[in-house]
């Protein structure tokens, strides 16, 4: 194998490569620079992860594809981070590097939840977390003894420190992330989570959070967590623990907090700035379908209120593509986001990612089966009130509704005018404006199939309706 001399010692050293592969317009996507001439991006934990468990003696070099071009270096060992939607391009990069004799190993979601699919690609996989396993593929390399499978240890401690400089970059403006808990103990059944994790919930010792994020320079950061506030004793103590460090910080958690007045005062003192929270559709039969029932469409509004009333913009997840959706949804759900007050949406078409329940369930239905094409942004299967087609059309419109200047004014308007709001009003305004940029980039139309079809709305309107 091709570990180097070096040092007057002439002990081995590794040049490690690790990719986080991008695809179709995503791929150096850095010519749309967005921020100060820079590309706005969070920090790659996996690969940062990954870094830090190499030996301490090799040469890591880690490559975003969407700011930055594959090197050309000869090196002795190649990682590659994949979510199902990236794993056709990891693929591609796992025959360039295997066709130069390097050994590439794959690891991440897409490689813990196919494992056989990806083995037809990589040298190796590590499936689960990387802690407990990329030191040993790291020796093993070193050894020549690479074997196909190496299976993490999630009880291994995650390291206190990331090397966070190797993400420095001239055309990269990181936007710190960290995380204090991995997992999810509920089962929504359109999520990989629980497939990845195997419904076990890890978390870092408290200290070692507040540690990293002294360390983290001024600015917003975020956590990254599935359901930080899941376990409730741990989030009070996290939360109380980082309000004297006066930090300014987002979090993804579920909207049922809104309710616990305690965690609540913990989280705004805290220093949360906004929450990311999975509301995922105003429809309670489709909630019910995907086993989310504990998420209640006739709170949202008042949810929200609270959590504005405590200076916290709100992102909501929203899905569309449920078997209870029919063609109304995309017009019904548009109201009701404005009837809730909703600040931001990330907007998904329904996708059934591998090993997750709504996978096996609708494995009759999936009519593309272009993993790219799993990145929330296509219909890959035949929904059951309307065609594929319908449901894309329909979600392009709603994005591209929701994101038109006289909304995003209006609710811009509703931060000027809550009290505190101007204190805040910058967080709103940027993601408001990144994703009105994304629509207008990647030129999103769309057309609203329930147009001629209006009578005969959803259930979720009566919520309008009855306040
Ligand atoms: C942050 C994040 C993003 C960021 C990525 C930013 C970045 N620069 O990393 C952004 C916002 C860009 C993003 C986008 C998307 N995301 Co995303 N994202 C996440 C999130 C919330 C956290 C990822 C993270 O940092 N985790 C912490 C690290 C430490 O854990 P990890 O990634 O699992 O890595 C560990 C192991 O997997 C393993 N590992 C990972 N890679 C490798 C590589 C090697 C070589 C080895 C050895 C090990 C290894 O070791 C790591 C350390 O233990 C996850 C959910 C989650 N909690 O993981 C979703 C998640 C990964 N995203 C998901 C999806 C679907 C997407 C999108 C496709 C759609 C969307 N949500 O908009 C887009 C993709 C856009 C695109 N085309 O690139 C899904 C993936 C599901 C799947 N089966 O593929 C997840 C799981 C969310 C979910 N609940 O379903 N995402
Ligand atoms: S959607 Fe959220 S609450 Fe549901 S399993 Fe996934 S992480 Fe947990």
């Amino acid at each position: 194998m091709a570990t180097r001399q070096s040092g007057i010692l002439g002990e081995l050293t590794m040049n490690i490569l690790l990719i986080a592969p991008a695809s179709g317009p995503w791929q150096r996507i850095e010519r749309h620079r967005t921020f100060n001439g820079k590309t706005f991006r969070f920090s790659m934990l996996s690969l940062l992860t990954v870094a830090a468990l190499s030996p301490k003696d090799a040469k890591v070099t880690i490559v975003d594809e969407q700011v930055e071009d594959i090197p050309d270096d000869d090196f002795d060992l190649v990682g590659i981070t994949a979510m199902t939607a990236l794993a056709p391009r990891a693929y591609e990069l796992c025959a360039h590097f295997r066709s130069r004799g390097v050994p590439v190993v794959m690891g991440g979601f897409h490689a813990t939840l196919n494992p056989d699919e990806a083995l037809r690609h990589a040298d190796a996989i590590v499936t689960g977390p990387a802690t407990g396993a990329w030191e040993r593929v790291c020796d093993d390399v070193r050894h020549g003894r690479l074997q196909r499978r190496y299976e993490g240890d999630p009880n291994a401690p995650y390291p206190k420190t990331l090397p966070r400089h190797l993400l420095e970059s001239s055309r990269y403006q990181s936007v710190n992330a960290t995380l204090a808990t991995m997992g999810c103990r509920n089962r929504c059944h359109f999520c990989s989570i629980n497939a990845f994790h195997g419904g076990n919930r890890f978390t870092r010792p408290i200290v070692d959070v507040v540690e990293e994020v002294r360390g983290f320079s001024k600015g917003l950061f975020v956590f990254v967590d599935d359901n930080l506030t899941q376990d409730r004793d741990y989030a009070l103590d996290l939360f109380r623990a980082l309000a004297p460090l006066k930090r300014r910080w987002v979090i993804q958690a579920s909207i049922e907090i809104a309710e616990d007045t305690e965690l609540l005062a913990a989280l705004a003192d805290g220093g949360c700035a906004g929450l990311f929270v999975g509301l995922e559709t105003f429809n309670s039969e489709a909630l019910s379908e995907q086993d989310k029932a504990f998420n209640r469409p006739e709170r949202y509004r008042d949810a929200i209120r609270t959590l504005h009333g405590h200076g916290m913009f709100v992102e909501a997840g929203m899905i569309v593509g449920f078997d209870a959706d029919g063609r109304n949804v995309f017009h019904d759900t548009l109201q009701m986001l404005d009837w809730a007050g909703i600040d931001v949406i990330q907007l998904a078409v329904l996708t059934p990612l591998p090993r997750t329940p709504l996978f096996e369930s609708m494995k009759d239905r999936i009519v593309d089966t272009n993993w790219e094409h799993y990145d929330y942004r296509h219909a890959v299967f035949t929904p059951k009130h309307m065609t594929a087609g319908e449901l894309q059309g329909g979600a392009d419109w709603l994005i591209r509704k929701f994101y038109a200047p006289s909304r995003v004014l209006k609710r811009l308007y509703r931060w000027l005018t809550m009290p505190g709001g101007l204190r805040m009003f910058v967080y709103p305004l940027a993601l408001n404006l990144a994703y009105y940029g994304r629509v207008r980039r990647f030129q999103i139309r769309g057309r609203d199939p329930g147009a001629t079809v209006r009578p005969g709305r959803l259930q979720t309107l009566d919520l309008v309706n009855s306040r």
